[in-house]
């Protein structure tokens, strides 16, 4: 069985890296911050663990987060024994760390993408799972490894950022079975919930109001989407954090939005684009335009200025009569 191959690979290991993706989020370091005290705690070994962009501020409560280095930190010509990449959705998302990985004796890809194309040697991908740590809570069981505190608090935080706190379509039964088992570990959900969806800043609420308030609507409201200018960013004194984090939810959360989307510029000229639904697969509007993602929550990159990429993400939308 494929857990059992992680097993024998994780006990034959000396040196072993874990890999998030790029512009990390609650299910990727958590998911990595959990595999580092299981490993810990079940094998006696210290892995490495690396992140592609800036760790966010938000996240700095995960036990061992500390530990985790920035890549540029990392000798590229390193060979790793194995190297585990948790909710890399494709190997181009983890940058450069892919050097890393496609050098090391054995790979690893656990994951819940629906677009992951089984790209390590050994994949543990689980298109039905809420998120990776649902995923890794899985293999933890089956494996009936220990599970501390520390890796109890990881899990729970990958499970509950990537269900938007059980609220998305992706909760299942077994996530709040799982989520359920890991608070018999002590857990304090409501820190954690605090923590994680009651920390932004000032500037950050300010900056999202601003935002909605210049929103456009289509369609009969339908359609709901706001850009973001880099010049709007440092306005509200963004410090490099993610303030748009959550906007594109908060406009799915009118009760006339169909689809949502936000636009922002990048400091390239092209425009990063996040969109969310209720109930019409999105994914393959943002597959069309290069990007892709989940069903109800994809999103893309487009080498276009913002005005443009809304006409292209509009003109996909109406191609496929999903307003
Ligand atoms: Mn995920």
């Amino acid at each position: 069985m494929v857990v059992e191959q992680l097993d024998s690979n994780i006990k034959n290991s000396k040196n072993i890296l874990l890999v998030s993706h790029i512009n990390p989020d609650g299910d990727t370091l958590g998911s990595m911050c959990a595999m580092y005290s299981l490993i810990r705690d079940n094998y006696k070994k210290s892995c490495e663990m690396v992140v592609v962009s800036k760790f966010p501020e938000v996240y700095t409560f995960l036990p061992n987060s500390d530990k985790v280095k920035h890549l540029e930190d990392f000798d590229l010509s390193r060979e790793y024994d194995l190297v585990i990449n948790l909710d890399v959705a494709a190997i181009d998302r983890c940058s450069d760390a892919k050097i890393l990985f496609d050098r090391a004796k054995c790979t690893v890809n656990i994951d819940h993408h629906e677009t992951n194309n089984n790209y390590g040697i050994i994949n543990i991908v689980e298109p039905n799972a809420s998120a990776t740590g649902e995923v890794l809570t899985g293999i933890a069981q089956k494996l009936n490894w220990i599970i501390s505190l520390d890796s109890a608090i990881c899990l729970y935080t990958a499970i509950v950022t990537d269900t938007g706190g059980f609220k998305f379509s992706n909760t299942t039964p077994r996530t709040l079975e799982y989520a359920g088992k890991l608070l018999e570990y002590g857990i304090d959900p409501s820190d954690i919930y605090q923590k994680c969806y009651e920390s932004n800043s000032k500037d950050m609420v300010l900056f999202q109001s601003y935002c909605i308030n210049k929103a456009q609507f289509l369609k009969n409201d339908s359609i709901a989407y706001t850009i973001v200018y880099k010049k709007d960013l440092e306005k509200f004194n963004n410090n490099c954090e993610d303030f748009t984090d959550g906007l594109t939810e908060k406009l799915r959360a009118i009760v006339s939005t169909k689809i949502a989307f936000v636009v922002k510029e990048l400091h390239s000229g092209a425009s990063k684009v996040s969109m969310r639904s209720k109930n019409i697969d999105i994914a393959q509007v943002c597959t069309a335009l290069g990007g892709g993602g989940h069903k109800f929550a994809a999103g893309a990159l487009i080498k276009a200025n913002p005005e443009k990429a809304v006409k292209m993400i509009l003109s996909e939308i109406d191609n496929r009569k999903l307003c």
